[in-house]
């Protein structure tokens, strides 16, 4: 007979995917059969995600999914950190904030009046940054303080689309590890901090492991998917946690991750949460991965800040801009993780200029120059990640696997090589997507759980980046 066939459902901050893929003779095919735009709609001072808009596209993508035969199995990822609250009728409370609302401005700094910084991050391991869930939620409970006793149920995105799916009410794992209300040692939700910050412990549902069968899709979806006998399971939901359970590493530890997308996130794959003073101080995330592994990453802005030029710019070709870009010689470099490059707005490019300016440097204001200076500055600051991670957990990163969209931009990669002094090994792009459709298929054993990375080297098409000063 054939393959069972698995789809996967990515929502990204800059679009949305539905792919169907089969693992057949020890590699993994898979074709997008739906692309979809995502962006943040600002509202009032607000800005949300329009939920009900991707759930209209990712229900577009299973109906071209069904057409094509019978599907196994149905995961879904998202980006981290944002979440949904539901009222006593299982219905959202409120949109869906994204965790770039500037509603969490000056949050993290008044962290420490309810529990000092170094307990939060003991607790947690997860890095200050004012996008987490915790932020998030005390600058709602801020704006209403009432939520929490209207709200019965918490939910990260993927979750949020898996009960829409299949009605089953589950968190995983990977993704909430990225809320700062978990403890990563316990692998449980942290009673110490929700107790602390006032956060009902009742309204977090049970985790469960990436891998785990949730149910048969609800009758009414399937009927209007046309999708029959297929099963809901949750993957590794965080898709940065799916990316990295798909990194087509060699055996060895030498190597290092750079899942990039709109963000960009640099560190390795352990066995364990490493927390320490060490850590803390240099900002170092633990999230989970597959397997009760540990990501230990930085998280830090990445090609969002070059996509909302591109917006300013009227959303020109890519292609020709990089070109040109990489027959520039300019060695000018923003960082990326100025605050204040993290807001969507057309004025990126001025900002960008401004920022340069007042560090000296005048730049022409050509996209190509603007594009350069901001691909150098995510090299530059990827690499300070790594050596931070190399350092703080005494590792010695050889090689550096670079995966998702910035995986396809030569520029990006042979900087990161030339700013690390390491081979960067790229691709694939879709790795969230590859990893979301493995962990499904050692879910119900059509390979063997050990087996995802030998499965995607034998499947990846890779590039290799040499240091030029080697
Ligand atoms: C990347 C990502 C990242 C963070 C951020 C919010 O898409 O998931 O790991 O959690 O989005």
């Amino acid at each position: 007979g054939s393959a069972a066939r698995h789809i996967a459902i990515d929502l990204g901050a800059s679009g949305g995917r539905v792919a169907l893929g089969a693992v057949e003779g020890g590699r993994l095919s898979f074709d997008i059969l739906h692309r979809f735009p995502n962006r943040a709609v600002p509202l009032g001072a607000s800005l949300y995600w329009n939920m009900l808009e991707l759930w209209r596209e990712i229900r577009h993508g299973l109906r071209i999914a069904s057409g094509q035969g019978p599907v196994a199995s149905i995961g879904v990822t998202t980006w981290g950190v944002d979440y949904a609250l539901f009222d006593a009728d299982a219905l959202t409370i409120g949109m869906v904030h994204s965790h770039r609302d500037r509603r969490t401005e000056g949050v993290i700094d008044t962290l420490d009046e309810t529990m000092p910084r170094a307990d939060l991050y003991q607790a947690t391991g997860v890095q200050f940054l004012p996008i987490n869930t915790l932020p998030q939620l005390l600058a709602a409970k801020r704006a209403s303080p009432d939520l929490f006793s209207r709200a019965t149920r918490f939910l990260m995105l993927p979750d949020l689309i898996h009960y829409w799916l299949c009605g089953v009410v589950a968190c995983e794992h990977t993704n909430a590890s990225t809320t700062q209300l978990y403890d990563p040692v316990r692998r449980d939700w942290s009673n110490t901090v929700l107790t602390a910050f006032g956060i009902p412990r009742a309204m977090f549902p049970n985790l469960v492991e990436p891998g785990t069968i949730l149910g048969p899709l609800l009758p009414a979806i399937a009927a209007d998917t046309g999708l029959v006998g297929t099963i809901v399971i949750a993957p590794a939901t965080h898709d940065t946690a799916s990316a990295i359970a798909a990194i087509p590493a060699e055996a060895g530890e030498d190597w290092a991750y750079i899942s990039s997308g709109t963000w960009c996130l640099a560190g390795i794959e352990r066995p364990r949460p490493l927390i320490s003073e060490a850590a803390r101080r240099a900002n170092i995330t633990n999230e989970q991965g597959i397997a009760g592994t540990t990501r230990l990453l930085k998280n830090t802005s990445g090609l969002f800040i070059l996509q909302e030029c591109l917006r300013a710019w009227g959303d020109p070709p890519i292609e020709p801009i990089l070109q040109d870009a990489a027959a520039l010689c300019s060695d000018v470099a923003i960082d990326p993780t100025e605050p204040e490059f993290a807001h969507p707005g057309v004025t990126m490019p001025d900002r960008i200029l401004r920022w340069c300016a007042a560090c000296g440097v005048v730049l022409d204001p050509t996209p190509a120059v603007i594009t350069r200076a901001v691909l150098r500055g995510l090299a530059a600051s990827v690499a300070a990640s790594l050596a931070e991670i190399d350092q703080v957990a005494d590792h010695h990163t050889n090689r550096i696997h670079i995966v998702g969209g910035g995986s396809r931009i030569d520029l990006l990669c042979q900087a990161i090589a030339d700013c690390t002094n390491a081979t960067v090994i790229a691709g694939p792009v879709e790795a969230t997507t590859a990893g979301n459709l493995l962990v499904q298929a050692a879910s119900i054993g059509v390979i063997a759980p050990g087996a995802i990375r030998p499965v995607m080297r034998a499947t990846a098409d890779l590039r290799r980046f040499i240091p030029t000063t080697r």
